[in-house]
């Protein structure tokens, strides 16, 4: 019997790699995201390639009652839940603290930290009651380090590092999996959407070296993701080779 995952912000970047990839090992993928033409054209492409079965799901993490409700309400058939990746979030802006934007801020917390915990509070009853599953968090280097300008990303970044730690301990009786993966740069829609469009801003963060690609957190992941079941991965940093941490790249 094919595997279940779901991947939240399934429509760009990592998300949508990671769906790739499962997809083509024959699992049955339910992606999420806001952009539900990109979610309908990412199915009919899967379901048209591979054997698999797909759900897309169209809700924002930040609006916990669309997320209760939606996922709570899944089809019998797509409740047996073997993988979730909490992987949509971004980040707005890269301002000083006393510029920083308010709303900027509130929309990071809201998706990076409280979206991630309201769809894993609502597909933990589907791990608990079967006691297995593996809960892959998407978090940061910026969990790990804080950099200039970096405020209210690296808090959520660093949050999410927390929460893993704090999902692990919690979770040891049901024997379920918690991996936290922590990129660094990656080439992906981020710096579009942190630096709200501005391709030149966005560009520059990838000039001079061959930054992470989508594709490597998709295989990471679905290492991590069919080890042996005894095997758990709970914390990994990646970066690409020209990067050290949060504050050496050689470009
Ligand atoms: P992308 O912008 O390419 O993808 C982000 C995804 O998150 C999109 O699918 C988007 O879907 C979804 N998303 C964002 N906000 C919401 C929301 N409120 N509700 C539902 N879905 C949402 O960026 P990446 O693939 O790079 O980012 C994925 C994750 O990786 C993020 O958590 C990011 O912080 C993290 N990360 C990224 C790094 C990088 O350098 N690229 C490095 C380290 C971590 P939609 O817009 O359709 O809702
Ligand atoms: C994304 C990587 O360095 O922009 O999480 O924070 S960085």
């Amino acid at each position: 019997m094919n595997k279940t995952i779901l991947i939240t912000g399934a429509t760009s970047g990592f998300g949508k790699a990671i769906t790739y990839k499962f997809a083509a090992a024959g699992w049955n993928c339910i992606i999420t995201g806001r952009r539900a033409d990109r979610l309908h054209e990412i199915t009919a492409e899967l379901e048209k390639n591979y054997s698999v079965k797909v759900l897309p799901l169209v809700f924002d993490v930040r609006d916990r009652k669309a997320v209760t409700d939606t996922l709570t309400a899944l089809p019998q058939e797509w409740k047996a839940i073997d993988v979730l990746v909490n992987n949509a979030g971004l980040a707005l802006g890269r301002d000083s603290f006393e510029n920083a934007n308010l709303d900027d801020w509130d929309t990071m917390i809201d998706t990076n930290v409280k979206g991630l915990m309201y769809v894993t509070k609502a597909v933990l009853p589907f791990m608990t009651d079967r006691k297995t599953g593996h809960i892959i968090n998407i978090g940061s280097t910026a969990g790990k380090e804080v950099y200039k300008d970096g405020n209210a990303y690296c808090a959520s970044k660093h949050a999410v590092d927390a929460i893993s730690k704090a999902m692990r301990i919690d979770l040891l009786p049901y024997g379920i999996k918690v991996t936290a993966i922590h990129p660094g740069a990656a080439e992906t829609e981020f710096s579009i959407v942190r630096f709200k469009g501005d391709d030149t801003k966005a560009n520059a963060v990838y000039d001079g070296y061959k930054a992470l690609q989508a594709e490597d957190i998709a295989e990471i992941t679905y290492y991590t993701a069919t080890l042996p079941t005894h095997v758990c991965i709970n914390d990994l940093v990646v970066t690409c080779v020209s990067q050290a941490n949060s504050f050496y790249l050689h470009r």
